[in-house]
């Protein structure tokens, strides 16, 4: 990610942290509030208790294997009387949850605009609906931030309103566009948008692509022309393959995504949509399957509704504990 011009403040942080608590709203609800009628009930912490806490996390669609390990971890602590009351428990989940996400959670590297001799390539991917285009205007307006100038390419040529889509976030953003006729070759598109960027010494170029095509085979052969273009120009293009997922389609979202990975190389996560879902359990389930960097993920509809993927502040953020603890 585009470094922010100044590192955030202690007041900005807690904002960040706070919008994140709110976007993470109907996950916690599901996890954390389960969790902490659980305690406040006065309960004994016992072998019962580890079970029910299991029910919880397997509901919050953390996956089975990640429940599994807590749950034995839990038992062996219980053993040890090393579980004495419900903030031990908590305390015990958050460690193993960010544990699970931290190596994944890693933001994209990109050097400063002032280092940047060609543009930075970032090629968006993804199945219809999951975000691309939504994902680009948020990361067009993180990298003004950060003092790049943006390129867009308008690659999702298959339907005209696509086109209009990305244009508006370009507006938006006060960036060009570079664009042709609806069912113009998206190769030609992004490769005469590369070029531009160049001309213009612009720091970074990001291209939307279809999500849809007649056939997925389609798709996958257009995505790995649309890289081999790019590469003729300058041959470390594409510099980031971004997957973009949406967090309220589980497990066939999952699916979706081992496609794109056997056909073009994806080097980076975007998980969109987590504000609309009760299930961002399902970065766990990403995590763990696909092993592949997250780096954003989308917590909303407004331009600045992208966020770093931070390990710790997303399970701060589902275990409902207050920013800036430990
Ligand atoms: N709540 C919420 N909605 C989102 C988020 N990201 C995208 N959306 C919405 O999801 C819908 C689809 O987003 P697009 O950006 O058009 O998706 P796309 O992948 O470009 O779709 P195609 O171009 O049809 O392949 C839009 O209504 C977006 O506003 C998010 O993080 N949270
Ligand atoms: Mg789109």
């Amino acid at each position: 990610m585009p470094p922010a011009p100044d590192r955030p403040t202690d007041a900005r942080r807690a904002g960040i942290l706070g919008r994140l608590r709110t976007a993470l709203r109907r996950t916690r609800e599901n996890l954390s509030s389960g969790l902490a009628d659980l305690f406040s009930r006065g309960r004994k912490i016992d072998a019962a208790l580890i079970d029910e806490v299991e029910e919880i996390l397997l509901g919050a669609d953390v996956g089975v294997d990640l429940a599994d390990r807590i749950v034995a971890d839990l038992h062996d602590r219980l053993k040890r009387r090393r579980l004495a009351d419900g903030p031990a428990v908590l305390e015990a989940l958050r460690e193993h949850m960010v544990q699970a996400l931290e190596a994944v959670a890693r933001s994209c590297e990109v050097p400063p605009p002032a280092a940047l001799e060609r543009p930075f390539v970032v090629l968006v991917v993804g199945v219809n609906g999951v975000g691309k285009t939504t994902t680009i205007g948020k990361l067009a307006h993180r990298f003004r931030e950060g003092g790049y100038s943006v390129v867009l390419a308008a690659g999702d040529t298959f339907r005209a309103a696509a086109i209009d889509q990305l244009q508006v976030w370009g507006k938006r953003n006060g960036v060009p566009v570079i664009a042709q006729q609806p069912g113009a070759d998206p190769a030609a598109v992004v490769f005469d948008a590369l070029r531009s960027a160049t001309a213009r010494s612009a720091n970074v170029l990001i291209a939307d692509t279809a999500g849809r095509l007649h056939t997925r085979t389609g798709l996958m052969d257009e995505l790995a022309k649309v890289r081999r273009v790019l590469g003729r120009i300058d041959p470390a293009a594409p510099h980031e393959t971004l997957l973009v997922l949406d967090a309220t389609t589980g497990q066939n979202g999952l699916i979706q995504a081992r496609r794109f990975t056997e056909a073009v190389r994806v080097s980076g996560l975007a998980v969109t949509k987590l504000d609309g879902t009760a299930r961002g359990g399902v970065l766990f389930a990403i995590a763990r399957e696909l092993a592949i960097p997250i780096r954003y993920i989308g917590v909303g509809e407004g331009i600045e509704d992208l966020r770093d993927f931070v390990a710790a502040d997303f399970v701060d953020a589902l275990l409902a504990r207050p920013p800036g603890n430990g």
